[in-house]
């Protein structure tokens, strides 16, 4: 038994609005599927993200139906779940659609029953739980799963209430798992629950497989008696998902290899990570004054491979032009990312770290405070925060806050394009003042900015 796990496709992804790359992201797609039938597969299973956006272009779709076709002429069934990205909240989605063309299984729960030659359902109090099942020789292999849920949904409905493996089986989920999450990217803060919604002790135990999707970087474990993968998007997804980064030590450029692209092709439940090669990212970054940063970027220049994505991300205290900077590298995308950042303190690690009451406002903490711990009931109260009475007096501090205002803003992203159509970075740094709506009746014009 052999099939090939493919997740976070992202077709019809115009990335850093390019739409070559919605290309790029098709092609790499076209590629794993035509690896993995040339690998000879039984099935594929793809672990959501299929789509970027729940509402691909008809061009994306068709692009989609193309790729699909060439497992559906050999036979070799599709089974799929939705993402974060594509899944939807109405009734049909793109997958339906594919699934109603015989591209593809849409495994989870459903309003309707549904029985195939690769589908069969289990009625449950939540739905039809609609799960693959795949026979070959004698023997059969179930493969489990559903789209991606939100934390709240999966906190009422434990993992290990909807499913329950059957003989040799696979559990298929677009998730993120914290503790793998902070393997890869490091401790997470309890703040930051956008990366999982879900703990490895919550995935049901005795599956032979956990074909996982949603973290883009490729990532090979154990669980109970099964293998646990993400097989990682098939392009690379921003810069901090690089092929190779290069850390101005203060001397030279350490280089450190990033993560190879692609997907696994599981044979008798081994995965064997198949790489794609797709275009290159290289993360250089430098601290360095314009002078030594401009000679050492062009001797690092001739490592850079011409059609590569290259980001600058340079930390100062002091701004400079870095047009001079940007000639140096011959790559077919510059980004550059500037970072303000202070001198450190005499003494090693951990400069100085600005405390929130230099940033903000005595009237912004509160309303920071009040809604910071996801605590949605103050809602009402950061309203009339703002909108209530007094509000020249919580606007004091005014010229505190201006000088403080700059190096926030000095701190943030700014781009810049060398290639590629016409720089449309807005500046972001520019803030609308804050306008104190006069009746109840400018309200909306308040919170939507004027037309
Ligand atoms: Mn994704």
């Amino acid at each position: 038994m052999k099939f090939a796990h493919i997740a976070d496709v992202h077709l019809g992804f115009e990335q850093y609005r390019l739409p070559y790359r919605a290309e790029e992201f098709a092609e790499a797609f076209r590629k794993a599927i035509e690896k993995a039938v040339e690998g000879r597969v039984d099935f594929i299973l793809i672990a959501g993200d299929l789509f970027h956006s729940s509402r691909p272009s008809p061009e994306t779709i068709k692009e989609a139906i193309e790729i699909l076709e060439i497992p559906k002429g050999r036979g070799v069934p599709v089974f799929a779940i939705e993402g974060n990205h594509d899944r939807t909240q109405r009734k049909v989605s793109a997958y339906h659609l594919l699934e109603k063309l015989g591209l593809l299984n849409l495994i989870g729960l459903r309003e309707e029953k549904v029985e195939n030659d690769y589908l069969t359902s289990e009625k449950t109090k939540r739905g039809w739980l609609v799960k693959g099942i795949f026979e070959k020789g004698g023997k059969t292999i179930e493969i489990h799963g559903m789209k991606y849920m939100s934390a709240a949904w999966l906190e009422k409905n434990p993992l290990k209430e909807v499913f329950r493996p059957e003989g040799d089986s696979i559990l298929m989920l677009h998730q993120g798992v914290r503790e793998l999450v902070e393997e890869m990217m490091g401790k997470l803060p309890e703040s930051q629950r956008d990366y999982y919604e879900i703990r490895l002790g919550d995935l049901p135990k005795g599956y032979l497989y956990y074909a996982l999707g949603h973290i883009h970087r490729a990532f090979l474990t154990s669980y109970d008696i099964g293998k646990l993968a993400y097989p990682g998007s098939l392009q690379r997804w921003d810069f901090g998902d690089y092929e190779m980064r290069y850390r101005w030590d203060g001397r030279v450029f350490k280089p450190m290899a990033g993560s190879p692209k692609g997907f696994y092709i599981v044979e008798n439940w081994e995965p064997r990570f198949v790489e794609l090669k797709v275009r290159p990212f290289i993360d250089v970054n430098i601290t360095a004054d314009p002078e030594t940063a401009k000679r050492e970027l062009k001797s690092l220049s001739a490592k850079i491979p011409g059609e590569a994505f290259v980001r600058l991300d340079i930390r100062w205290d002091r701004p400079y032009d870095v047009s001079g900077l940007v000639e140096m590298v011959r790559a077919r995308y510059v980004y550059v990312r500037t970072r303000f950042e202070r001198k450190r303190l005499s003494g090693g690690h951990g400069g100085d770290v600005p405390k929130p009451e230099e940033y903000f406002l005595p009237v912004e903490l509160k309303a920071i405070e009040l809604t910071g711990e996801k605590n949605v009931e103050s809602m009402d109260d950061v309203v009339e925060l703002f909108l209530g009475e007094g509000w020249d007096k919580k606007l004091s501090k005014k010229d505190g806050r201006q000088e403080k205002r700059t190096s926030r803003v000095v701190g943030e992203e700014t781009k810049e394009r060398k290639t590629g159509d016409k720089n449309r970075g807005e500046n972001t740094s520019k803030k609308k003042p804050v306008k104190k709506p006069g009746k109840p009746s400018n309200l909306l014009s308040w919170l939507g900015g004027e037309r």
